[in-house]
C-alpha cells in the first residue's frame, strides 16, 4: 500500500519530487496508516456480514434497526440548549477540582437535601445488559448528559465488571473510553467501583498494582472511588481506601449490606453493621458507603441503618446504593434520604428496576420536591428519550426477566448476578434447574458460612451451587465428602483464604476437610505476601511483545493478563472498533445500507456493502466488497459456517 500511495501522490505523478520527498512528505504514512485502520475496520464488517455477530452473549440481532437519536434539552424558557457549543454549567466537579476533597465532602454534607448519583453508565447496563453498552453510546450522550445531570453528585461510569468486559467481548481499551467521556463532561464527578485488594480483578493483586492502578485511574477521569471488599474484610478493604488516599482520590469506604437485618437471629445485624462503619470511619474516608447489592435493603431496615449511622456519624456524608430486584428499591432510596442520606443512586428509567437500580424519576416523584436533589426533573425526562431506545439497541443483551423476583430475601443474589444465572439457565434451556439453582445458591451460601456475597464472593457460592445442582449433591453430601468432591477453584480459593477472612470465620470442620493435603489455609490478607510487581521490567516485556505500550496498557495487563493479550490481538486484526455504530457493531449490513463512521476527529467513512462472493470451496473463503467513500475496496474473509 505504501508503494500505491507514493506512486499516486501527485508530485511523484509529476516528476517534480526530490530525494528527501519521502522523508519530508510524512502524510504518506499518515495516507498508509489511515488505509490500514480502513481495511482492518472492513476486515471485522466482512466478519461480520459473512459470519454474524461473535460478539460473546449475543442472541439473535437488536430489536432497534436504526441509530438512537440524540434528545433535545430545553432551558427554562423552552429553548433548546446547544450541548456540543455551550459549556454546561459547573457542577460538583468544579468544587472538587477547586477546593479539594475535604471541601467537597464537606459541601455535599452541607447540601440541604439528597444528591443523586446516576449509575446508567456502569451497573444500570452490568445488571440488565450484561455489561454490554459500548463506549460509542455512552459517548453520542455524553454532552447531552454534562448538562441535563449538571447537579448530579456524580456519574457512576467506570470499574466494577465494565472493565474486563470492554476489553474481553468489546474489544474496547476501558482508559480509552474514561478519557473520552471525561473530556466530554467537565463538569460532573466521575464514580468508579473498586474491588479494595483486587482491583477491577477477581482476586487479590500485589499492593503495588493496586496504587498503580488507582493512581492512573484518577489521571485519567476518575473523581470518587467506592471502595469495598466482597467479604467486608477491613484489612483487604484498607488496600483499596490507602492506594485511594495516596493519590488524592475522594475514597467512599463501604460496607457490603448483606441479608435482611430486621430479621431475628440474623448474622449481620444492626450492631454488626454499626461495628463495621465505626472502623471504616478509623481507616479515614471522605464518605460512608452503605453497598446493598441483593437489593434486600428493606425500607424499615434502611430507615434504622441510616438514621442510626446518621446519628453516630453526624459529619460524614453518606451515600447509598442498592438493587430493585425485590421492588422495593425505590421506597428504600426515598426511605434513606428521609433518614438522612447524603446521596442515593438512582439510574434512567429506559434501564431501571429489576435488578438494576431504582428510577430516578419514581424517587423524584416519590419525594416530591420534599427533599432537594439538586436535578432538573424536566431534564431527565428527556434525556431519557435516549435510553428507551438504547434498550432496544442492546435487547440481544437481554434476560428477560420479566418482574421482582419474590425469592431474593432467600437466595440474596446480587443484582448483576441474578441476571447472568438466569441468563445461563436460560441458555442450557434448563428453565427448571432455575429455581432449582436459586435454592441451591441459598444452601451453598450457608455451607461457606452464611458470606457476604459480592464479587467475588459471589461467584463462589454461584459455582458451589451449580456444581450442586450438576452433582445432585445437598449440603450434608457436600459436608460429608468434602475432600474426595473435585470442587470449582473459587471454592477452593476462598477456602484457603485467598478472597480474605469471612466474619465469624471459616466453617469447620468443613474448610479443614476441603483443603485437606491439597491447599493451605490464609489467615491473614493474601496480598501481603505476593511480591510487588515490577512495573519496568512488565512495560519492556509488553513493548517488546506488542510494541507501542502505555502504563494504562500495564494496569490492563496487571488485572488481566489473558484478556489483555487477546484484546492487543484483536486489535492488531480489526483496529479499534469502538468507532463503528453500535447497530453496525451487532448486526451484519444490508446491501446498499449506508454505515457512517468517523474514525477520528474530521475523518469520516461512508460505508457500503456491495456483494459478497460465493463460496470458494477450495479456500473456504468469500470475497466481500465495499465501497468507501466512493471507492471499491475488497476484503476476504473465511466463511466459518
Ligand atoms: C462488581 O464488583 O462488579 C459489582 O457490581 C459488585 O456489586
Ligand atoms: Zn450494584
Amino acid at each position: 500500500p505504501f508503494l500505491l500511495t507514493l506512486l499516486s501522490n501527485p508530485v511523484f505523478i509529476d516528476g517534480t519530487y526530490w530525494t528527501p520527498f519521502i522523508d519530508d512528505t510524512p502524510q504518506l504514512f499518515k495516507m498508509v496508516e489511515s488505509k490500514n485502520r480502513v481495511q482492518k475496520l472492513l476486515r471485522y464488517l466482512a466478519d461480520l456480514t459473512v459470519n454474524g455477530s461473535s460478539i460473546k452473549g449475543q442472541i439473535g440481532l437488536p430489536k432497534l434497526n436504526k441509530n438512537p437519536d440524540i434528545p433535545f434539552i430545553h432551558d427554562a424558557n423552552g429553548e433548546i440548549i446547544d450541548v456540543d457549543n455551550q459549556p454546561p454549567p459547573g457542577g460538583w466537579r468544579k468544587i472538587l477540582l477547586t477546593q479539594g476533597p475535604e471541601e467537597f465532602v464537606e459541601q455535599v454534607r452541607s447540601f440541604t437535601g439528597t444528591l443523586l448519583m446516576d449509575t446508567t453508565w456502569r451497573d444500570a447496563h452490568q445488571s440488565l445488559l450484561a455489561t454490554r453498552i459500548r463506549t460509542y453510546d455512552l459517548a453520542q450522550i455524553a454532552p447531552t448528559t454534562a448538562h441535563a445531570l449538571s447537579g448530579a453528585f456524580a456519574l457512576e461510569c467506570w470499574g466494577g465488571a465494565t472493565f474486563d468486559v470492554a476489553m474481553r467481548f468489546l474489544h474496547e481499551d476501558p482508559w480509552e473510553r474514561l478519557r473520552k467521556l471525561r473530556e466530554l463532561v467537565p463538569n460532573i464527578p466521575f464514580q468508579m467501583l473498586l474491588r479494595g485488594a483486587n482491583g477491577v480483578a477477581y482476586s487479590s493483586l500485589p499492593d503495588n498494582a493496586i496504587d498503580h492502578f488507582v493512581e492512573l485511574a484518577i489521571k485519567n477521569g476518575v473523581d470518587i472511588f467506592r471502595v469495598f471488599d466482597s467479604l467486608n474484610d477491613l484489612e483487604q478493604l484498607k488496600v483499596g481506601v490507602d492506594a485511594v488516599k495516596k493519590a488524592h482520590g475522594v475514597v467512599e469506604a463501604t460496607i457490603c449490606y448483606s441479608g435482611d437485618m430486621l430479621q431475628p437471629g440474623k448474622k449481620y445485624n444492626l450492631d454488626y453493621y454499626l461495628e463495621v462503619a465505626g472502623q471504616i470511619v478509623k481507616m479515614g474516608t471522605h464518605i460512608l458507603g452503605i453497598k446493598d447489592m441483593a437489593g434486600t435493603l428493606k425500607p424499615a431496615a434502611a430507615r434504622i441503618l441510616i438514621g442510626t449511622l446518621r446519628e453516630r456519624f453526624p459529619d460524614l456524608p453518606i451515600h447509598v446504593h442498592t438493587h430493585d430486584s425485590a421492588g422495593t428499591g425505590v421506597a428504600s432510596m426515598a426511605a434513606c434520604a428521609i433518614a438522612g442520606a447524603d446521596i442515593v443512586d438512582v439510574c434512567t428509567n429506559s434501564l431501571s428496576g429489576l435488578t438494576s437500580q431504582p428510577s430516578i424519576t419514581a424517587l423524584l416523584a416519590s419525594l416530591d420536591g420534599t427533599i432537594d436533589t439538586g436535578v432538573n426533573a424536566d431534564h431527565v425526562r428527556e434525556l431519557d428519550a435516549y435510553w428507551a431506545e438504547i434498550r432496544l439497541l442492546y435487547s440481544c443483551f437481554e434476560a428477560d426477566l420479566k418482574g421482582p423476583d419474590p425469592e431474593v430475601y432467600q437466595h440474596e443474589i446480587p443484582g448483576g448476578q441474578l441476571t447472568n444465572l438466569l441468563f445461563q439457565a436460560q441458555q442450557l434451556g434448563l428453565g427448571e434447574k432455575w429455581i432449582e439453582t436459586k435454592r441451591a445458591y441459598k444452601e451453598a451460601n450457608l455451607l461457606l458460612g452464611d458470606i457476604v456475597k459480592v464479587t467475588p464472593t459471589s461467584k463462589v457460592v454461584g459455582d458451589l451451587a451449580q456444581f450442586m445442582v450438576t452433582n445432585k449433591l445437598n449440603s450434608n453430601d457436600v459436608k460429608r465428602l468434602a475432600n474426595t468432591l473435585d470442587l470449582p477453584d473459587s471454592v477452593m480459593d476462598y477456602f484457603e483464604g485467598l478472597m480474605g477472612q469471612p466474619y465469624g470465620g471459616f466453617p469447620e470442620p468443613l474448610r479443614t476437610d476441603i483443603l485437606k493435603g491439597k491447599r493451605r489455609k490464609l489467615t491473614s490478607r493474601p496480598g501481603r505476601e505476593l511480591p510487588p510487581f515490577d512495573l519496568t521490567q512488565i512495560r519492556e516485556e509488553l513493548e517488546s511483545r506488542f510494541g507501542d505500550i502505555s502504563e494504562c496498557d500495564v494496569a490492563s495487563y496487571n488485572m488481566y493478563p489473558k484478556v489483555y493479550e487477546d484484546f492487543r490481538r484483536s486489535r492488531e486484526q480489526y483496529g479499534d472498533l469502538s468507532v463503528i455504530p453500535t447497530k453496525s457493531f451487532l448486526a451484519p449490513p444490508k446491501i446498499d445500507e449506508e454505515i457512517e463512521i468517523n474514525i477520528n476527529q474530521g475523518k469520516r467513512l461512508i460505508v457500503k456493502l456491495q456483494a459478497i462472493s460465493d463460496l470458494n470451496q477450495k479456500t473456504g473463503n468469500r470475497e466481500v466488497y465495499f465501497e468507501v467513500n466512493g471507492e471499491l475496496r475488497k476484503v476476504r474473509t473465511a466463511d466459518k459456517s
